[in-house]
Parts: C-alpha cells; structure tokens; sequence
C-alpha cells in the first residue's frame, strides 16, 4: 500500500463575491493490495460543491475518465462540506500497477459552474450525478440503453454572453420558402444551460407516469423511441401552458411539473427557440451541424449521416406503419452522429416543441436580441428540427416551424432544457 502526494484543485465560480468558494485540502489515495479497490479521503470547506476525480500517474499523466467510471462514495454528486470525505475506486484490471503510484486530483464545482454532463435518476428522487464528459459516464456509458430509458442525462452548453448567428445564411439550399422565418440576426443568451442528449423518450415518460398515447404501437421497441402525440399544453399543464412568457409556472402534475419535483431542478422545461438553435448549431452557421448544407431538399446524402427523416427510414414499406421496427417509424434515440456538443437528433426523428409562442407565420425580425423569450400572444408555439415525417428542407438548423399549443401530432416530441444560475444568483 502506498500513500498519494497529496494534491488538490478547486475550480472557482469566478466570481467569489456572490458565493463562497469550495476549497479541498488532505487529500490522500491508497490501493488495498488484495482487493485492488482505491480509496480516496479530502476535506471539503466553505462552501458544499460537486466533485469530481481524476487520477494522475508519475504526477502529470491522467487515466483517462475512461478508465474513472466505477466510483462510488463523495463524488460525482454535491457533497455537503466536512472532513474525511470518502471515494472508493475500482480501477480496471489494467490499470492496476498505475493505481499504486497515483495520485489524486479533486475538483470542486459550484452549481453555477458545473461539470459538462448531468444525469438526472427517473426512478430515484432527487438524484443528481455530475460528469465531466461523456466517457466518464458509468455503466458502458452512451451506448447503454438505461441513458434512453432510467436516466435522464443533460449537456451544459457553454452560452452565457456568447453572442452569435441566428438564422439562415443568404441564400441556403433548401430555405428559400422560408427566408421571413429564417432571417439571421444576433443573439446573446445570458445564461449557460443543460439541454437533453436525447429527445425525451417513451421509456423516460413511463417512469414518470403512465405510458403516453402515442403514434407507435411496439410496445418494447418504443421504449428507446422519442415520444410523440404529445402537446405543448400536455406538456406544460392545463391551466398553465399559457403563462409563457409571463411566467415560466406550470401545474404539479404535467410531464415538466411532475420532472421539477422529482429531480428539484426547478428551471427544468423546454428550451426557447434560441437556445434551441445556439444548441442545435454548436458553432457552426451552415445548414446541418456537420458544416454542409443540404444539396437536395428531398432526401439529402449529408442529412442522412445526422437525422431519421421521410426518406431514409421514417417511411415504411406499407408507409405510415405504427407498428414500428429497426428499419423504419422513428429511430432509436442516438442512431445517427451527434453534433460538436455530443448532442443527438436535433435534426430529424421528431420535431421538438420550444416555449415561445411565434408571430403569425413565424416571421423574425433582423435585429440583435438578448435572451428572446418570443411573442406574447398567440396560439402557435414553435417546434424546431424536422421529423420522421418530413423531407431534408425541413432537417436544416435554422427552420421554424409552429404548431396550435393543443396539437398533437405524431411528428412532434421535446427534448428538456434547465436554465443554470449565474453566481450572483447562488
Ligand atoms: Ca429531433
């Protein structure tokens, strides 16, 4: 058994004045010999944070988060400040004779500064989990269905300040019948936020209440499907859909009530059509978030690689089939190649509801705009991304579509969205 260097790092909210800085000190690391289990002991001070591990080897080189996926005890999670705060880790069987040299790094994070992924447990209250990127996820990580299906797990996107372009390009394929509803024109968000990695699912809904009435009817594949048929006014409650932009309220019992009790994230809802598109986009301003544009508005090579749409599975053989398989309706959430964000099927699979209600055919000024919440009449929301349901035209960055608040269609699903505090909030 050997005993670590002691090391420690405590990542500031940057701004010390609103909220008091975590700090971590004695942090130790020891391997039992028999067992190969590491564990980890550190102080935690003046402030309750969310930790993370890393794990050095000869001092400078990390294993990887890869390899840090087996951890249980005071980490991935916010941790009441105290001292002998505890972290066992099993490390893998060949990392074995690095784990006896090693030395551990805790990083503490402030709710306003956040590591890059949250999961969020359906099944267990309140229970929040923190991860610095999608390979330190546990369980085999993405590919394990239960992040379609138990778990409820959210991106931070980096937006607080960042101004950007929103809109269609001069002139890009596919969206010249939609250039009023497309105009580009600047955005600044004020706020970083999490979005889903996945559209909300039929598993997802299921755990949180009963199962939705929707479009397909293969009760075992629909499970790692987006849900569907589902209205905005389901979405945000009876006698609340209509508050926004008023305010953001919505009943106990509707999918996003029912989601804010149980995980304690009160900002949890869906995103606004700007964060949507900051999302969507991930930097880049052409059609799709690979950097191409579409060459065919039908049924577009470049679209394909990203997003389930009419003409690439979403037609069956018979057509609209509802009794869905691999090869066609919807896909699984996560088929297709994920943007710079690690974020899924923002184009394609189901269009996703957004808060703001929309101005009569959707129509956007060209002016620069902080924090757009949209209109403030109005019976149409908008729904971004294109479907299953529809051609490559509609699977461009920058399309706006609208829908009635009480329309359910099989085309139309959601992903979640949580504004995160600035520090002068905490
Ligand atoms: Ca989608």
């Amino acid at each position: 058994m050997k005993k670590s260097i002691v090391m420690l790092a405590a990542l500031s909210a940057g701004c010390a004045a609103y909220a008091a800085t975590p700090s971590v000190s004695n942090v130790t690391l020891a391997q039992d010999p028999a067992t190969r289990l590491v564990t980890v002991t550190y102080d935690l001070a003046d402030a309750d944070a969310i930790i993370t591990l890393d794990v050095l080897t000869n001092g400078t080189a990390s294993v990887g988060d890869a390899n840090l996926t087996v951890l249980s005890g005071d980490v991935n999670r916010l941790v009441s400040q105290g001292s002998g705060k505890k972290i066992v880790w099993r490390p893998d069987a060949a990392l074995a004779s690095y784990a006896a040299n090693a030395t551990a790094v805790i990083s503490a994070w402030t709710e306003s500064n956040p590591p890059n992924y949250m999961a969020v447990n359906l099944s267990i209250t309140n229970d929040l989990r923190y991860y610095t990127s999608a390979e330190a996820l546990p369980y085999g990580g993405l590919s394990n269905d239960c992040y379609r299906k138990d778990i409820l797990l959210m991106r931070r996107i980096p937006a607080k300040g960042v101004t950007w372009w929103m809109g269609q390009r001069t002139n890009e394929k596919g969206g010249s019948e939609y250039k009023a509803r497309e105009t580009r024109h600047q955005v600044t968000l004020t706020n970083d936020y999490w979005i889903g990695v996945f559209e909300f699912t039929y598993g997802q809904w299921r755990r949180m209440t009963s199962y939705p009435d929707g479009y397909f009817t293969n009760m075992w594949y629909r499970e790692t499907r987006p849900v569907e048929k589902v209205s905005y006014k389901m979405l945000r409650g009876t006698s609340t859909y209509e508050n926004w932009p008023t305010s953001s309220e919505v009943t106990n019992t509707c999918i996003i009530g029912r989601l804010r009790t149980h995980s304690g994230i009160a900002t949890l809802d869906l995103p606004t059509d700007a964060q949507w598109e900051y999302a969507c986009r991930a930097g880049t301003a052409e059609g799709l978030y690979s950097g191409f544009d579409i060459s065919n508005t039908g049924n577009d090579p470049q679209a394909s690689l990203l997003a389930r749409h009419y003409q690439n599975g979403g037609q069956g053989a018979s057509g609209l089939e509802s009794m869905c398989d691999p090869s066609h309706g919807t896909a699984k959430v996560g088929s297709y190649l994920p943007n710079a964000w690690g974020l899924y099927d923002m184009l394609g699979n189901v269009y996703e509801w957004c808060l703001d209600r929309c101005a009569s055919d959707a129509a956007i000024g060209a002016e620069a705009v902080t924090e757009p919440l949209g209109a403030t009449t109005g019976t149409y929301r908008i729904k971004r991304g294109g479907s299953w349901r529809g051609d490559c035209h509609f699977t461009r960055a920058a399309y706006r579509g609208a829908n009635k608040a009480t329309d359910v269609e099989h085309s139309i699903g959601f992903r979640l969205a949580a504004r995160i505090p600035n520090a002068e909030e905490e």
